[in-house]
């Protein structure tokens, strides 16, 4: 097992990291841009170190720095956490280059699933469902124009290197294909360096849902079970909720079945997750593999009571599985609220100190955060202050749990998206659970 690992990150993902740390007794090195020093995973690692200023191209993402930090303080693993460098297969092959185990996949599995082409191309070869489309890279407009006749609008074109709902263009007609395709590619070349991009049937409002995997270095791969994540504004998730209010259990487990040959066609280790579209007829597709623990990882701890964090840890380090997929149980349900310093109807960033705070409490209520009274919100970084998880039997009584614990909720001094949860909680078809999907809150009139 790992001495000393260094946190890449900052915000309630580093002090989730530090925390499986602790009660895996292993020492911790949080580091942190100049702005940063007054933050909980700060003043909670046993050591800290400075990476840079505020902007996170010179801290967060300054890799020199990081393996610096590393290098100084004898950790012998980093923990990348989510966004910054969690997917840049440079600096999971960098860290190796140094004597460092970056806790995550090989470069190699970050890289072929990255490319969202060959991401395809991989798991169309173990069997999974993907949409109807191009197996290649498209070149030009006449080929395209000739996909799209050949799939029927409406199509979608994506970059290969996006992800995310980065740099898609939905097409409705053949007279708006060579248009959108010329924008696709400049955008593509523009935002990833890669103006590569394919096509493929647009599958309108779809749920989104997503199965956690589990995989260590031997070849054992084992999935958690799904989560429903389709309240969800300009891809932005809002709420996340595991199990899938609509999924029948013989989906639930091809979809399953699907997530660990997509894994194993890739030869992954670390956690991960495999993304699918399910459309109105119960048909799902796969869509793209996320090479790294998610924020909505505690929805699908709180049903299955595994530690997510701490077996990616215990994996990283070289251990076989703890568990068999027929370990594996879901137990009741979660409901996750992302709480983002933000105005609750515009969802334009709401940064500053809090004057005032007190998180709920009881039975089944967990709160993934590291802001504390007195805190000030930075506008450097993410909006994203807290999650609020509840877990209950069914999804009824989550439901009400959620409404209750965000009713107790007391953040003063900043404006929060809690009013949007609260008023979610009371919509009649998420109560229902069954007209949720990619396109709720669109529908739904302010
Ligand atoms: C799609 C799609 C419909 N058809 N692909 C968005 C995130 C990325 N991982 C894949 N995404 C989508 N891909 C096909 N062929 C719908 C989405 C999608 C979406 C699209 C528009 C607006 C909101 C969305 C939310 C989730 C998924």
């Amino acid at each position: 097992m790992f001495h000393k690992i260094l946190i890449a990150n900052r915000g309630e993902i580093a002090l989730r990291v530090i925390r499986a740390c602790k009660e895996l007794g292993i020492k911790t090195v949080a580091v942190h841009s100049d702005v940063d020093s007054e933050a909980l995973h700060v003043k909670v690692a046993d050591q800290s170190v400075c990476i840079g200023p505020a902007p996170s191209a010179d801290s967060y993402l300054n890799i020199q720095a990081i393996i610096s930090a590393a290098e100084v303080t004898d950790a012998d693993a980093i923990h990348p956490g989510y966004g910054f460098l969690s997917e840049n297969a440079e600096f999971a092959e960098i860290c190796e280059n140094c004597g460092i185990t970056f806790i995550g996949p090989s470069a190699e599995s970050m890289r072929l699933m990255g490319d969202k082409i060959s991401a395809r191309q991989t798991v169309t070869k173990a069997g999974v469902p993907i949409l109807p489309g191009t197996k290649e890279n498209v070149p030009s407009v006449d080929e395209a124009k000739r996909i799209a006749e050949e799939i029927g609008f409406p199509v979608i074109i994506k970059a290969t290197a996006g992800g995310g709902g980065r740099g898609m263009k939905v097409v409705h007609s053949q007279a708006h294909l060579a248009n959108a395709f010329n924008a696709a590619r400049t955008e593509a070349e523009a935002g990833f360096g890669n103006p590569d991009v394919y096509i493929e049937k647009f599958c309108e409002n779809p749920r989104h849902v997503e199965i956690q995997i589990l995989a260590d270095k031997h070849g054992n791969v084992i999935h958690l079970g799904e989560r429903d994540c389709s309240i969800q504004r300009r891809h932005q998730k809002l709420i996340e909720e595991a199990p899938c209010p609509v999924l029948s259990p013989e989906i639930r487990k091809s979809m399953g079945d699907c997530a660990v040959a997509a894994s194993k066609a890739c030869g992954y280790s670390s956690v991960g997750t495999m993304e699918f579209l399910l459309d109105k007829q119960n048909n799902y597709y796969f869509m793209e593999m996320n090479t790294r623990v998610q924020v909505e990882h505690p929805v699908t701890e709180m049903v299955t009571g595994v530690d997510v964090i701490k077996e990616q840890i215990r994996v990283a380090a070289g251990e076989v599985l703890r568990f068999t997929q027929d370990d594996i149980k879901i137990q009741g349900h979660s409901i996750e609220c992302r709480i983002n310093a933000e105005d609750p109807v515009k969802f334009t960033p709401f940064p500053g100190k809090i004057d005032g705070y007190h998180t709920p409490g009881g039975l089944g209520v967990r709160v993934d955060s590291a802001v504390y009274d007195q805190y000030t919100v930075l506008p450097h970084y993410d909006s994203m202050i807290a999650k609020l998880i509840v877990h209950a039997e069914t999804r009824e009584e989550a439901v009400k749990r959620m409404a209750r614990a965000l009713d107790e909720y007391i953040i003063e001094g900043i404006k929060t998206t809690i009013p949007f949860h609260q008023r979610i909680m009371g919509n009649k078809d998420f109560i229902e659970g069954v007209n949720v999907d990619t396109g709720f809150l669109e529908r739904l009139v302010p």
